[in-house]
């Protein structure tokens, strides 16, 4: 396949192995805590480190020609390692390290033998020089390679026309407290978690899916095929599994797309099957709950968000959306192939690292204004956020002050049950410090639990609470 020359190279398959092998807990604060920093992060230091070996293997090279040169085999060979462990190994990344061990030793031996015996200091410069320029070739292609690749799939993704919307804001959805998250969140600001140290580049013309495993006959479908068919909308709020009480890994977009269940149904699902295994095009895998797919919620293969093509750090062309359960097991950026199975047979990316199996969203609520900490005029005070419970939808919402009764919140309007809800109420406060805490009520009649978790194995829970004073 054509594309994958251009984003698969040695320093980033070193660098995903290296996040692959990563310890479970340490990956997730590699993924999901350090946010987008993560991604040039280990990139650079993966080239810092094949930088420090190249120079190494220079300097070597003058007294033991012979350690250098399997230390750069070594070397080579665990960079081949990595590329081949990948989905779509690049030709010309596995081509570059193969030519790449003899050329490095030939020049390293060339220079070795041409510097004069009693010009150390020379010598050993230009070993270095060697390494450094070597190296740096390499980790310029590689970030040429890389927007090159970008560049051309960004120019198919304007070019797309396609027919949805971006969809009406319910009209009552802002509620009147100044401050709260937007209710349709851009596609800018949409939060962002993925393995992916590089943004998979797709051309949709080269896009399909593949739908196997236990079906009575295994379904293919490519981009044009897909765009053609009859797409469904609504609105819906991604969340993530790793959000903590108060975080901000949630947000809200209308999507575009065509529901699995018509594909599902197309393929045959035999009836002992409970999951789909989804993979996507860099080789991260989910699994998810078969029921999810196959009811009437609007579980759909993306093409669009906001009632534009999908932006490639969103899983340009098509990605799998399914309100009411966690990104983690669902939300496939890049989703190339479904393979319908038996959950007792298989795990996925995180359940191999101590995530739940299921993850079904769970009933939470945040405080959005007064921020913590804030100093707020004297007076009535505006006291609002979000709260959510995808598929189940929200009842009601509460804020308790100072230990006080708890009072209800407005409710702004929603669609149906699979967004946000934005919540407010005025409360007037004495001068002094203050504090108060939010609990939401789900249309199936639970209330928050108070009792604080971890998100790991499968959300977190507990009460958002803030501190401020009045003026
Ligand atoms: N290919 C791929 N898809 C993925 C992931 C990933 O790492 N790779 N992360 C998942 C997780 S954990 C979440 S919360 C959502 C986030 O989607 P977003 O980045 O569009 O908000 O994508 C899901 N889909
Ligand atoms: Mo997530």
């Amino acid at each position: 396949m054509a594309w994958a020359l251009n984003t698969t190279t040695p320093i980033v398959a070193v660098a995903e192995f290296v996040r692959d092998h990563t310890p479970g807990p340490l990956a997730v604060k590699l993924v999901h805590l350090v946010k987008h920093a993560d991604k040039p992060l280990l990139i650079s230091l993966t080239t810092v480190v094949v930088l420090g070996l190249a120079i190494t293997f220079g300097v070597v090279a003058r007294k033991h020609p012979l350690y250098s040169e399997v230390g750069i085999v070594a070397v080579s060979a665990i960079g081949l390692v990595a590329l081949l462990q990948q989905p779509h190994v690049g030709s010309a990344a596995v081509f570059a390290v193969l030519v790449g061990i003899p050329v490095w030793i030939m020049v390293l031996r060339a220079l070795v033998a041409r510097a004069r015996p009693e010009a150390d200091g020379r010598r050993d410069f230009l070993l270095i020089a060697g390494g450094v320029v070597v190296t740096s070739g390499l980790a310029l292609w590689a970030g040429r390679a890389i927007s090159a690749g970008t560049r051309a799939v960004e120019r198919a993704r304007s070019k797309l026309r396609l027919r949805v919307t971006a969809g009406v804001e319910p009209a009552n959805a802002t509620v009147a407290v100044p401050g709260i998250v937007p209710w349709r969140t851009s596609a800018d600001d949409f939060y962002r978690i993925d393995t992916a140290l590089v943004v998979p580049a797709i051309e949709p013309s080269s896009w399909k899916l593949r739908i196997h495993g236990m079906v009575d006959r295994e379904v293919e479908i490519t981009y044009e095929q897909l765009i053609a068919r009859k797409l469904s909308e609504g609105w819906v709020t991604l969340c993530c599994v790793s959000n903590p009480v108060g975080g901000n890994l949630i947000s809200n977009a209308h999507f575009s797309g065509v529901p699995v269940r018509e594909l599902l149904a197309q393929a045959g699902v035999h009836p002992d099957a409970d999951a789909v295994l989804q993979t996507s095009y860099d080789g991260w895998t989910c699994g998810t709950p078969i029921g999810a797919l196959t009811d009437d919620r609007l579980a759909i293969l993306a093409v669009a968000m906001n009632g534009q093509p999908l932006p490639l750090e969103h899983g340009f062309p098509v990605r799998t959306v399914v309100p009411g359960l966690y990104g983690y097991v669902s939300a496939t950026k890049w989703v190339v192939d479904m393979e319908v199975t038996r959950f007792d047979r298989f795990q996925a990316y995180w359940t191999q690292r101590g995530w739940s199996a299921m993850g079904p969203v769970k009933t939470e609520s945040r405080i959005d204004v007064p921020a913590d900490g804030d100093q707020v005029p004297a007076g009535t005070v505006g006291i609002g956020g979000i709260a959510w419970s995808q598929h189940t939808g929200i009842e009601r919402v509460e804020v308790q002050i100072d230990g006080g009764p708890w009072r209800q919140a407005d409710l702004g309007g929603v669609p149906d049950t699979d967004t946000w809800v934005q919540w407010g109420l005025q409360v007037p406060l004495a001068s002094g410090t203050h504090h108060a805490v939010v609990r939401a009520t789900d249309k199936s009649g639970y209330t928050q639990t108070p009792v604080a978790r971890d998100v790991l194995p499968d959300g977190a829970t507990g009460w958002d609470g803030i501190v401020f004073s009045v003026a």
